[in-house]
């Protein structure tokens, strides 16, 4: 009998049986659908349900959440076979805790319930919109940072707006239309969040629902547009918690951690946190009391971590995989790594707003957040979809670098290893693993002969910065370190 068998699945019932101090801080069946999240991956279930359940615990309100996933119908069957409950593991190094969170009260796949998806829409008692659906989730235009009519799904769903009930196939379709039945129905304020990693993701997700109601076929989008400007709200955030995809060693962890078979367990860093910006014109949860923080602008945290953070962990991920390494622990375990990360810090930190938090002492926390032993957090897995995560990560610290007169070197070298991690493998994919939505453009980057100037000067032109494609001496300086890079080795 294999342990998946042995074990009895987590549910409300055997949940019971668990030690106080691994059951849930609030009892589920006491919450109310107030919160309506897109996106059940592992980064929601061990952020944002975990500060929902915290602020309940802390002033007694009673927020549930619905969550809804776009493409993983397994997800949604492992979840409603617990109950909604899974488990939360806190890895710091030789220190693993493992308790049940219950904040999520109902899990909705997008393309099977979108009926249920537009009642909660409607409902005045549902306050607030969340969305983990990445980058790739917002179909935004690399130029304009606009909705891309272009893109198929977007496509087919603006035509279906032209039939009045036809099925709504997108995030972005599916929360219009809902925007536009709450219009119609109790028009109650609403509060939509972006927690992707994206600059200024309040207003980005603002533009592309505008811009999926202004192209719809509705003849009412005018009105609903109007009533939008003040009863819609899309505070910007910024999100962090390192949480690594779960594994099935992680399943398997966490199961004899708990004594119960959890299939959707996740495991993350010790750290989280939590920045909004204080925007609502809704209910506002009382997330502050779980540990988040509201504040007027948002934009300084968001630089800080997107371009600290976000930016050298896409550094490490593709200079770490020419290199060899398989995780992030990995590369901090090597004589380059912290020097990468330092090294990235110190050339990226005069971009940053001067106010808020010391850069240099930033990246001494990364660095140790970096080191945990404990995380298992996949290279592959942040270096894949990098034409959509480094217009947000490099591009901007990169031009304002160069638009100041000065060096960006880290920069280079890191996009040379980009550049080198771009080449296609026979399987689809690239070269190790990783994979981009934009792959056939880059694919075709790489067939042909080109001289290696032209060659990263076309890529960059795939990952939507033509700017910099056309800088000759950027182009000449990635170039050149193309063959360091390929031979593995991190010259800083
Ligand atoms: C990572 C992020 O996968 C990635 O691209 O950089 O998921 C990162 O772990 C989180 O933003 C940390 O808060």
């Amino acid at each position: 009998m294999t342990m998946a068998q042995a074990q009895t699945r987590l549910s409300r019932e055997s949940v019971t049986r668990l030690d106080p101090a691994a059951r849930p801080l609030v009892e589920p069946q006491s919450l109310r659908p107030r919160i309506l999240h897109f996106g059940l991956g592992a980064f929601h279930r061990a952020h944002q349900a975990v500060y929902t359940e915290a602020a309940n615990a802390a002033c007694g309100e009673r927020w549930g959440i619905v969550d809804v996933e776009p493409f993983s119908s397994r997800a949604v069957e492992e979840m409603r076979a617990q109950d909604c409950l899974y488990s939360v593991t806190d890895r710091a190094p030789g220190d693993l805790r493992t308790r049940v969170v219950g904040s999520v009260i109902e899990a909705l796949l997008l393309s099977e319930d979108p009926g249920r998806v537009r009642e909660l829409l409607t409902d005045a008692d549902l306050g607030t919109v969340t969305l983990t659906v990445t980058e790739k989730g917002y179909h935004r235009r690399l130029d304009t940072g606009g909705l891309d009519t272009t893109a198929a799904p977007i496509v087919t769903d603006l035509a279906a707006t032209a039939s009045e009930g036809a099925p709504l196939a997108t995030v972005l379709g599916q929360l219009s239309a809902g925007l536009r039945a709450r219009f119609h129905s109790t028009a109650a304020p609403i509060d939509l969040i972006s927690c992707d990693n994206m600059a200024g993701n309040g207003p980005a997700l603002a533009t592309v629902v505008r811009g999926f109601i202004e192209a719809s076929a509705w003849a009412d989008k005018d009105a609903l547009l109007a009533w939008m400007a003040d009863s819609v709200s899309f505070p910007a955030t910024i999100v962090d918690r390192i949480v690594p995809a779960t594994t099935d060693d992680d399943r398997n962890l966490a199961s004899s951690a708990l004594g119960l078979r959890d299939e959707m367990p996740v495991l993350g860093e010790p750290y989280r946190q939590w920045v909004l910006e204080d925007a609502f014109v809704g209910p506002r949860p009382h997330w502050d009391r779980g540990g988040a923080l509201y504040v007027p602008d948002v934009a300084p945290y968001q630089l800080m971590k997107l371009r600290l953070l976000n930016g050298s962990h896409s550094a490490m991920a593709y200079l770490g995989l020419a290199a060899g390494c398989r995780t992030v622990a990995d590369v901090l375990a090597t004589d380059w790594g912290e020097s990468l990360v330092r090294a990235f810090g110190s050339e990226v930190a005069p971009t940053l707003p001067r106010a808020g938090t010391d850069p240099a002492a930033y990246v001494e926390d990364l660095v140790v957040r970096f080191r945990n032993p404990a995380m298992h957090h996949l290279l592959r897995q942040i270096g894949s979809d990098g034409t959509l995560k480094l217009p947000e990560r490099w591009f901007g610290p990169l031009r304002e670098l160069r638009a100041n007169g000065r060096p960006a070197p880290v920069l280079e070298l890191a996009l040379a290893a980009w550049v080198h991690a771009t080449v296609p493998h026979t399987d689809g994919g690239q070269r190790y693993g990783t994979v981009d939505p934009a792959s056939p453009a880059l694919a075709a980057c790489w067939s042909g002969s080109m001289t290696p100037t032209r060659r990263v000067a076309a890529l960059l032109t795939a990952a939507g910065a033509e700017d910099l494609a056309a800088a000759t001496d950027l182009t000449a300086a990635i170039a050149q370190r193309l063959d360091g890079v390929a031979a593995g080795r991190v010259e800083l």
